[in-house]
């Protein structure tokens, strides 16, 4: 990366620690390296392990440097292509997890009722005992699909296997209903494909970029960020549409400080704008799309004057802005964005989306949409599984969302509230996820939870989840194991290798171990073949035809570039019922939905409430990194954002108006009241909405660091509204008034 597109990566990240993090790594001076150890010519001898990231979902190439059996720093692999030699902050305080002094440290086993968070230290076999003992329970009284696992994380696909071996498909993510669900049935419904993860887009080639609610460096994907940086280096523009002055936005060429809700009324303005002013690839269109003609009657009413006073947006900001995204087309990229479910209606938001990015005609073209695919890497020849998916499926009422194409994650909680399935779920096994806080509505979730049979949870940390758990199993944080091989469809693709880095610390074990000891306490242990996950990966690597030494000196193998764009060659096949870019949806109409998205006006606060939106800060990943104090020293507590004027005019604060750093209260619409939070006063928000970064306001007691520090937005979202396409939960429809907080004694 040049010295200039390194200054925009940092700025665009916006903490200035970030930037401090990213210059030379997190350094810790303060737990035998892998068979793929290399000298590590900077620091005189020690080693570097190459392995990849799990602070949060990227999974960027790392090489971790070791001295004395401790890792001292952790680094970008040059040689990975999501990493390229950089790691985000976040990635560089890896670190932090691992010399966590909080961490989990042996097996526990409730000790009193469950949710009291008391529990006794047991050896791995009474603890392991349990867990096989809790899951044949639940096949024999009510049926192996009658066990969910709720799962997040690259470990988890051990677990994954351990299920549907013990016989359950009852597997789910909050990343999907509470994620991008509604994101990859929009664009499949669109071009017959989804968008995946990660997102394979040419933001690096692109000469405008349009980030609808994305704020792309606060939310920090790597390799992203990397392209954003290249883009506005060789003069790309951007335009932002959020209802806060993003960091990004400080960059933008068009700000559009958008009413919430409303995103669908100005993609079809501007939809509106691009056809009447016939701005769109023509050529593009005739060739792989349908429905153009039902598009144009479709949209011919929503023009810029039509959405002005639903959007809040000046006609002429609608009209400037799209002209300008249309003058870049086909580099023109409308970025997918990640996190959808906000009102319910985010199906038809994404296919929105998508269908602007048709009209531009950047699907498969550079600039715009990468069509990638991914090395092939054999799986491991496993013993047939004996479920019979279909079944399971069908267990969960919940998910006769039409065009869910994974199970629910709120689905399998719902499914659980005795009353609401007709053959409940009756036990939980959570790997990798904190369910109290990646779930909307915590009150039902704790309902659901108080009448299982059994519950166990498997993670790093002592998370709120652990504390309603029968069982508490400690695993090794990803710097301590080798994990499954990850091969996705990316620009380049290539084959990565996860490496244990230094020895598990404490009585923590890997998820492979954990996994096939209780394959074996039940009778599975022709599922679990290989000796360690080590074999398993040599046996994968060796299927494929690769060396397994170069993989593991190097982290990573590429494959042979394919086309990934028409101009490189690609030939665009379209996998919709058409074998065309449906503009017009006659699945979405066969199903009862209308085949073009509609726009509906959200919920108004109530007088004196704001609307709650939350998002992103760029050292953290939700919960999931509050406690990591290397990276609090950038940021340790989350802060509530409030409009200036707002704040001004708030009643109760008359005489005494709310200043930067007062601490305030937030009480929802169900009168759920927050911890005591910060507020930042800003003109960088819109006066109708108040805005937090999730994944504060953490009760577990274990947690020492992070407890108690800012508010959680989980709490405060006991409302939510269900995307009747694919069962999405959209959590931004929550509404908060201001109380300001007792002084503290
Ligand atoms: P995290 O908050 O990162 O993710 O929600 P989660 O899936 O819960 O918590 C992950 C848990 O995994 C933590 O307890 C952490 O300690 C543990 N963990 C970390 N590494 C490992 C490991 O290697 N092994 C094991 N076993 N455990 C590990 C995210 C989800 O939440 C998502 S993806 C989205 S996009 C939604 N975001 C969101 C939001 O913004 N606001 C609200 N209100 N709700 C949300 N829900 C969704
Ligand atoms: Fe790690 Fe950052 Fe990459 Fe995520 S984006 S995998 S936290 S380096």
């Amino acid at each position: 990366m040049s010295d200039i597109s390194r200054r925009q990566f940092i700025k665009i990240s916006s903490a200035a620690g970030g930037a401090a993090a990213l210059a030379g790594g997190l350094a810790l001076t303060s737990g035998g390296p892998a068979e793929g150890a290399v000298k590590d010519p900077g620091t005189q001898g020690d080693k570097v392990i190459p392995t990849f990231c799990e602070l949060c979902f990227w999974k960027c190439g790392v090489l971790a440097h070791v001295k004395n059996g401790r890792v001292t720093k952790l680094e970008g692999n040059p040689d990975h292509p999501l990493s390229n030699g950089k790691l985000c902050p976040r990635g560089t305080g890896g670190h932090g997890l691992l010399y966590d002094p909080d961490r989990l440290k042996k097996p526990l086993i409730r000790a009193k009722k469950r949710g009291e968070d008391v529990f006794q230290e047991v050896s791995w076999d009474t603890a392991l005992d349990k867990v096989a003992t809790g899951m044949m329970d639940v096949r024999k009284k009510h049926g192996p699909e009658a066990l969910a696992l709720f799962t997040h994380g690259f470990g988890g696909s051990w677990f994954k296997h351990l299920f549907k071996a013990y016989g359950s498909n009852n597997i789910a993510a909050p990343s999907y209903a509470q994620c991008r669900g509604p994101r990859e049935v929009g664009f499949y419904l669109t071009f017959g494909q989804g968008i995946g993860s990660p997102e394979a887009v040419d933001a690096r080639n692109a000469r405008c970029i349009t980030l609808i609610g994305s704020h792309l460096g606060e939310n920090m994907h790597n390799t992203h960020v990397q392209d954003l940086a290249h883009a506005l280096d060789r003069g790309a523009e951007l335009v932002v549409v959020d209802p806060r002055f993003s960091t990004v936005a400080g960059k933008a060429k068009y700000w559009l400080p958008i009413k919430p809700g409303t995103d669908i009324a100005l993609l079809l303005a501007w939809m509106n704008v691009i056809i009447s002013e016939g701005l769109y690839d023509k050529d593009y269109i005739a060739k792989y799309a349908m429905g153009l003609d039902k598009l144009k009657d479709h949209v011919a009413a929503k023009t810029p004057e039509w959405a002005y006073p639903l959007t809040g947006l000046q006609p002429s900001l609608i009209r400037d802005s799209a002209r300008f995204i249309a003058s870049a087309r086909p580099a023109s990229l409308v970025h997918p964005g990640r996190r959808a479910t906000w009102y319910g209606d985010d199906t038809q938001r994404e296919r929105a989306k998508a269908m602007l990015a048709a009209l531009l005609g950047s699907w498969g073209r550079k600039g715009g949409y990468l069509l990638p695919s991914s090395m092939s890497v054999p799986a491991f020849p496993y013993t047939a599984y004996g479920y019979k998916p279909k079944e399971v499926r069908d267990r969960i009422e919940p998910s006769l969302y039409p065009l869910a194409d994974e199970v629910l994650a709120s689905g399998m909680c719902d499914a659980t509230i005795p009353g609401k399935a007709k053959n409940p779920i009756k036990g939980w096994f959570v790997y990798g996820t904190n369910l109290m806080q990646s779930l909307p509505d915590p009150r039902q979730t704790i309902k659901a939870i108080q009448s299982l049979d059994f519950m166990v949870a498997i993670d790093v940390m002592p998370a709120e989840i652990c504390g309603w758990a029968d069982v508490v199993l400690p695993e090794s944080t990803y710097l301590e194991r080798c994990d499954d091989l990850w091969t996705p469809a990316y620009r380049e693709p290539f084959v990565a290798v996860r490496q244990e880095v230094v020895p598990p610390m404490y009585e923590s074990k890997p998820g492979w171990w954990i996994a096939k000891e209780l394959g074996h306490r039940m009778g599975l242990s022709d599922y679990f073949p290989w000796k360690d996950s080590k074999e398993y990966a040599k046996h994968r690597v060796k299927a494929a035809g690769m060396d397994c030494e170069a993989l593991m000196k190097t982290g990573v193998i590429k494959g042979k570039l394919t086309p990934t764009t028409e101009e490189e060659g690609l030939t665009l096949a379209f996998d919709t019922p058409s074998k065309k870019i449906e503009l017009w949806s006659a699945q979405m109409e066969s199903l009862g939905f209308h085949p073009m998205p509609e726009f509906t006006p959200p919920e108004e606060p109530p007088d004196g409430h704001f609307r709650l939106l939350f998002g992103r800060h760029p050292v953290h990943t939700f919960g999931r990194t509050t406690n990591n104090r290397f990276l609090s020293q950038i940021f340790d507590e989350n802060e509530v954002w409030i409009n200036a004027d707002a704040a001004r005019a708030l009643p109760g604060f008359e005489g005494r108006a709310l200043k930067t750093g007062d601490r305030v209260v937030l009480i929802n619409q169900d009168d759920v009241k927050s911890n005591p939070v910060r507020v930042k006063v800003t003109q960088r928000i819109r006066g109708d909405a108040v805005y937090m970064v999730h994944g504060y306001g953490h009760t577990a007691k274990g947690l020492k660091f992070a407890r108690g520090r800012g508010a959680s937005d989980s709490d405060l979202v006991t409302n939510y509204k269900v995307d009747p396409v694919m069962g999405g939960t959209g959590m931004n429809i929550n509404f908060v008034r201001i109380e300001r907080a007792p002084a503290r004694v």
